[in-house]
């Protein structure tokens, strides 16, 4: 920051917000090298407040160097509690397995550092809600906090909440949603732990279905009232690093769930599905208009105006990636089409631009729990033979709060 440019106000707390804000990241593995490109990139392409990656935490001293040096952090650290004994550090983004989100997200809160943590927000509902508690304090202390359910920053997805918030569906009736992967296929695809309950919660349900759960509300703007499910595991154990581990998780889910607004929904999540590497695919039907959209097409976004005379009508494709769709202008020349990662750099773009704001990013943690309270549901009814199992939500108040 030049010394004439003034350092931006937090409104909410009154204190001058310091810049360059200092960036610390836990976690180096998939998620922390997609949240660690972002941060590397996001100032070269979009008006964010400077921003310094400070520091990088992992447990392997060696590992979390060489990555540190290779995505371009400053230093790094094998215990998340230096991180919060940093006053230039700001911001804490977490991207640990899910065991570890409450601890360190609340001591950061607590600490004063604004949290963005990956989703689903925790492995339980008591940890979610205690989050969310932590979350409410420090929003009152201008501390912001936010879940990363990234695919919200697909520019087709943003477009087709603008055309359903538009009416252009009229009254949304009916959703599929499915997200599906191959990587468990191999029976012989070793344990990790995204396949232990304590550490990740729950299998396809908590990793992937959650996208589909919180697009399906995003979307309709509506909120999921009752659920029913099924979870399966098809592959019971998996070769440790000392042989032969049990499996804890699930394979694959499906759901049924009724919304607010009378709308059915139904998500299928499952990481053996042959052949199918990373694909959300999403459908939306209303009175007068249907959306399809699948992530490994994700440029593209299909669109069917039932409001047209019906000789003319059919799924026109848009390619989304004009300068006016959301998030597009700041890449490149339209038809020079963006990828996966770029969705993480425009969260942490709306990450910062309501840091500097003072303002609550979305998705809140409220949000987080809203989806975690589903996958609740859904994993209460597949234990009770697919029973149709309300959503406890406490009150509509903790979804609205944000
Ligand atoms: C990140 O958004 C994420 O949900 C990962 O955590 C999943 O494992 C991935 O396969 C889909 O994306």
């Amino acid at each position: 920051m030049t010394n004439s440019a003034p350092a931006p106000t937090n409104p909410q707390n009154g204190h001058p917000e310091c810049e360059p804000l200092g960036v610390a990241a836990i976690g180096y593995a998939f998620m922390g090298k997609a949240h660690s490109n972002a941060w590397r990139n996001v100032a070269s392409f979009f008006d964010v407040p400077a921003l310094e990656q400070k520091m990088l935490v992992g447990r392997d001293p060696e590992q979390v160097a060489e990555a540190a040096a290779r995505y371009g952090w400053a230093e790094s650290a094998t215990d998340w509690r230096q991180v919060l004994e940093r006053d230039d550090i700001h911001i804490v983004d977490i991207c640990a397995p899910g065991w570890m989100h409450s601890e360190i997200a609340i001591a950061a809160l607590e600490a004063g550092k604004h949290v963005l943590v990956e989703k689903p927000l925790a492995n339980t509902i008591a940890e979610a809600e205690a989050m969310t508690e932590a979350a409410r304090a420090a929003r009152a202390r201008g501390i912001q906090s936010m879940i990363g359910f990234n695919y919200r920053r697909v520019p087709a997805l943003a477009l087709a909440k603008e055309l359903i918030a538009e009416g252009r569906l009229g009254t949304v009736r009916h959703v599929r949603a499915a997200y599906l992967q191959d990587w468990l296929a191999d029976a012989q695809a070793p344990m990790t732990w995204r396949l232990r309950k304590e550490t990740a919660g729950s299998g396809a349900l908590g990793d992937i279905a959650s996208h589909a759960i919180d697009q399906i509300q995003y979307l309709t703007g509506e909120t999921i009232l009752e659920a029913s499910g099924v979870l399966k595991t098809f592959v019971t154990q998996r070769p440790g690093p000392d042989g032969l581990e049990d499996v804890t998780v699930d394979d694959a889910a499906w759901a049924t769930f009724w919304l607010t607004g009378d709308i059915g929904a139904s998500v299928e999540a499952s990481r053996v599905a042959t052949g199918q590497k990373n694909s959300l695919q999403i459908e939306m039907y209303g009175t007068d208009g249907a959306l399809t959209f699948n992530l490994e097409s994700l440029n593209e976004l299909r669109f069917l105006d039932a409001t047209l005379p019906v000789r003319e009508q059919g799924f026109r494709r848009i390619l989304v990636n004009e300068p006016e769709h959301p998030y597009l202008e700041a890449w490149w020349p339209q038809g020079h089409i963006i990828g996966w990662e770029h969705t993480f750099t425009h969260q942490i773009r709306d990450f910062l631009t309501a840091v500097r704001n003072g303002t609550q990013p979305s998705p809140s943690f409220e949000e987080g729990l809203n989806v975690q309270r589903v996958l609740d549901a859904v994993e209460g009814s597949a234990k009770n033979n697919s029973a149709l199992t309300p959503v406890d939500h406490k009150s509509l108040a903790m979804v609205e709060g944000a």
